[in-house]
């Protein structure tokens, strides 16, 4: 069980992408260990041929009780410049879709705006090694509503483990978020990160 005195969490709004927020201890060591041992104990990623594990519907019991800490998160923010969004605190069920990813070192995933069959409010839990996460701001083009990229606006975003990143209206629907893990992309304080297995945990909720 979870005590809520262990669990102040600090959020911090990413000020250049409208809707991005990041919690950077979310989980503590402990948290992160358990839920590192629930993700293996699905055998998801056994005999290392697959990198990606996605259940819609009915998801884990360890992911429930992930989504209530999300749910709790967002519950007792404190962060005033921009609000989080508050109807998260009501839906029903908060997430009721999940995707494991594992990366190896140098892998990563394109840049994407997340399928429109998937509502707003998307969280992402990272664990076993930072990254750099960059946000690319995309215009909606009026004709054939294609996201086109604006390669002048990128932000990185540095996920370290145990951190929660909640998007959510623009960032959910007009940024592309990224993670190039080829030499030159992923700098902390401009040296290139020591990289590692990393595991990130997705929550979103169909539509
Ligand atoms: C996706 O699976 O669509 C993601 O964007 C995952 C992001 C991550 O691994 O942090």
């Amino acid at each position: 069980e979870r005590k809520l005195t262990e669990m102040i969490p600090v959020w911090e709004s990413i000020c250049e992408v409208n809707g991005l927020w990041l919690c950077r201890e979310f989980l503590s060591e402990n948290e992160q260990h358990w839920l590192l041992s629930s993700i293996r104990q699905e055998g998801w990623f056994n005999g290392g041929s697959f990198n990606q594990a996605m259940r819609f519907g009915e998801i884990p019991e360890w992911a429930k009780e992930l989504a209530g800490f999300v749910r709790e998160a967002v519950c007792f923010s404190t962060v005033e410049d921009q609000p989080l969004p508050s109807d998260l605190l009501w839906r029903e069920p908060l997430f009721d879709q999940l995707i494991v990813n594992v990366y190896e070192p140098g892998e990563g995933i394109c840049a994407h705006v997340d399928l429109m069959r998937f509502d707003d409010g998307i969280a992402i839990v990272s664990l076993e090694s930072t990254c750099v996460m960059h946000f690319t701001r995309s215009k909606e083009e009026s004709d054939n509503k294609e996201l086109e990229e604006d390669p002048s606006q990128r932000v990185p975003v540095l996920l370290t483990p145990g951190s929660l990143v909640l998007m959510s209206g623009e960032a959910r629907y007009l940024w592309k978020h990224e993670i190039n893990r080829k030499p030159g992309f992923q700098l902390q304080g401009g040296k290139e990160i020591q990289q590692e297995r990393r595991t990130s945990v997705t929550l979103r909720k169909l539509r």
